[in-house]
């Protein structure tokens, strides 16, 4: 084998300088490489893929989610063309393999963390020859010494230098069933955790500051596992750290004494699925939120209350939804006491029960994946034409990413710290509902 390379297909490309967010998948799957094998990350978001030194002998991983499976695509074939062995694992593969088979040797269906090594074994063997059509990894195993990022990986990445926000996982999984969620279908149901010291050993290593946590529902915890949360922040608060951030649920605000011991551990803000102010929705809400607005205000300063940030994450679409429902979520949104918000558009990922049900009632509309960017309409809805929902959204969006919010609620956010932290916080104070408002933006470049 001459190398292997990783491949992150490019989305947002730098932003001032830095790509938004570390590829932290790839820098898992690039520390689990032998180290006499040499290994490379390229992340197109930083640079451009320098695709004609590819050639026989190199092995070439892409993850993809389902929104930048085209340009996986794309990718893939042309290092195909060049003698390469392709594999393509992440979300998109582990929903629809079928589809991923039709141009890479090999498809990970699931968690790549043993399956990444016996493929390395099998190309090492055989070469392209040995590479298996499918290497399936759903028994959602213990997190327990797993793909420890490498000195190799860390030194390779120059994370500080190349990237604003490095993402860490803390734990992963979610019990709850959203029916749109496909999170669920790719890390289980079934929550598990890292060992506390690894997770402490790797901020230390990676030399990071702030981090954003790839946890699909991190709050979740602190109702399922208060122990473990209370003996991580007990650990995080004793590093010096500037700030990081998780996502989560509402019910975290039953857990005072817990979120204050969070703000000592410098976690800043949770993102907190909300998901909609409509509870006639509730019963796609997976049991985390009743889609009822005061709940959501009287959670928002709770939490607010103990000095964490809120960012309220919503989705619009469901077939609940009406037109009232845009003018109730404005008035929340206008209200709150949120820190930034994300509203995104209801979204049919493959293998999601909302996808199912579309599927069976006839409503998918004919889009490539590259419009699953939850920002979208991608199907005919109920209780709008596509061309009225669209354009409910889009009043949606200006009206809540316009200067004005954004500055209003950067300042509340601000206002949390300080005054002698203020600089060190007016990027993050600003950045999150900036970049939601790029993500809304895709649509209209
Ligand atoms: C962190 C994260 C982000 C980050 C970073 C994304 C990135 N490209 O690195 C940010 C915030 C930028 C982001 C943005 C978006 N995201 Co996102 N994101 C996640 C999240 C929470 C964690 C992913 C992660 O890093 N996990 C930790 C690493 C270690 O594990 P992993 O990625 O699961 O990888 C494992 C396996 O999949 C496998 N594997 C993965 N790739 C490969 C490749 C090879 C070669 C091999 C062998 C194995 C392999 O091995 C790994 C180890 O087991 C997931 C939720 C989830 N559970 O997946 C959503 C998720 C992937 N995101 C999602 C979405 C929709 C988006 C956005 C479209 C949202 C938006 N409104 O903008 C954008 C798209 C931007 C883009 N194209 O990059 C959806 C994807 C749905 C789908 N079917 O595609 C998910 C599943 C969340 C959800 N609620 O449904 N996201
Ligand atoms: S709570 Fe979040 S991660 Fe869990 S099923 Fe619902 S959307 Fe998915």
């Amino acid at each position: 084998m001459r190398r292997v390379i990783l491949i992150r297909p490019r989305r947002d490309g730098r932003i001032l300088g830095k790509a938004p967010g570390s590829p932290y998948t790839l820098m898992r799957l690039a520390s689990l490489v032998p180290d006499e094998i040499p290994v490379e990350v390229w992340d197109e978001n930083v640079r451009d893929l320098p695709l004609d030194t590819v050639r026989e002998g190199d092995l070439v991983g892409i993850s993809a989610m389902t929104v930048d499976i085209d340009r996986a695509e794309v990718i893939a074939r042309r290092a195909r063309a060049q003698g390469a062995g392709v594999v393509v694992g992440g979300v998109h593969s582990t929903l629809l393999p079928e589809h991923v088979q039709t141009f890479a040797h090999s498809t990970m269906v699931g968690e790549g963390y043993f399956t990444w090594q016996e493929l390395l074994r099998d190309f090492a063997a055989e070469g392209i020859k040995g590479m298996k059509p499918v290497y399936r990894d759903e028994e959602w195993a213990n997190l327990e010494g797993i793909a420890t990022i490498t000195d190799r990986v860390i030194q390779m990445m120059d994370e500080n230098n190349n990237y604003w926000t490095p993402y860490l996982e803390i734990t992963r999984g979610c019990p709850r069933n959203c029916s749109f969620c496909t999170a669920i279908r790719v890390s289980g149901r079934r929550i598990r955790l890292r060992p506390v010291d690894e997770v402490i050993d790797e901020i230390k290593r990676r030399r990071i500051k702030r981090f954003f946590l790839t946890d699909d529902n991190f709050g979740i915890n602190f109702s399922t596992d208060p122990d473990y949360c209370a003996h991580l922040f007990e650990e995080l608060a004793k590093l010096d750290l500037h700030g990081w951030t998780c996502q989560s649920e509402m019910s975290i605000a039953k857990h005072t004494e817990l979120l204050e011991m969070s703000r000592a551990a410098h976690l800043d803000k949770h993102f907190i699925g909300f998901e909609s102010v409509n509870p006639d929705n509730r019963k796609e809400l997976g049991g985390k939120s009743k889609g009822i607005a005061l709940n959501a205000t009287e959670a928002i300063r709770t939490i607010r209350a103990t000095g964490v940030g809120v960012v309220g994450l919503f989705v619009m679409g469901f077939d609940e939804d009406t037109p009232a429902t845009f003018q109730a979520m404005w008035d929340f949104i206008r209200t709150s006491e949120l820190d930034s918000i994300s509203t995104t558009m209801l979204t049919p990922f493959p293998k999601t029960p909302f996808r199912d049900q579309l599927e069976r009632e006839n409503r998918l509309l004919e889009m490539p994946w590259n419009y699953y960017d939850t920002a979208h309409v991608t199907f005919i809805p109920k209780n709008f034409t596509v061309d009225e929902l669209r354009s409910a959204y889009d009043w949606l969006c200006r009206k809540t990413y316009s200067p004005s919010q954004i500055v209003r609620r950067g300042l509340r956010s601000l206002w949390r710290y300080p005054l002698r932290q203020a600089g060190k916080k007016a990027f993050g104070s600003f950045s999150t509902d900036y970049g939601y408002r790029r993500t809304y933006a895709y649509r209209h470049i």
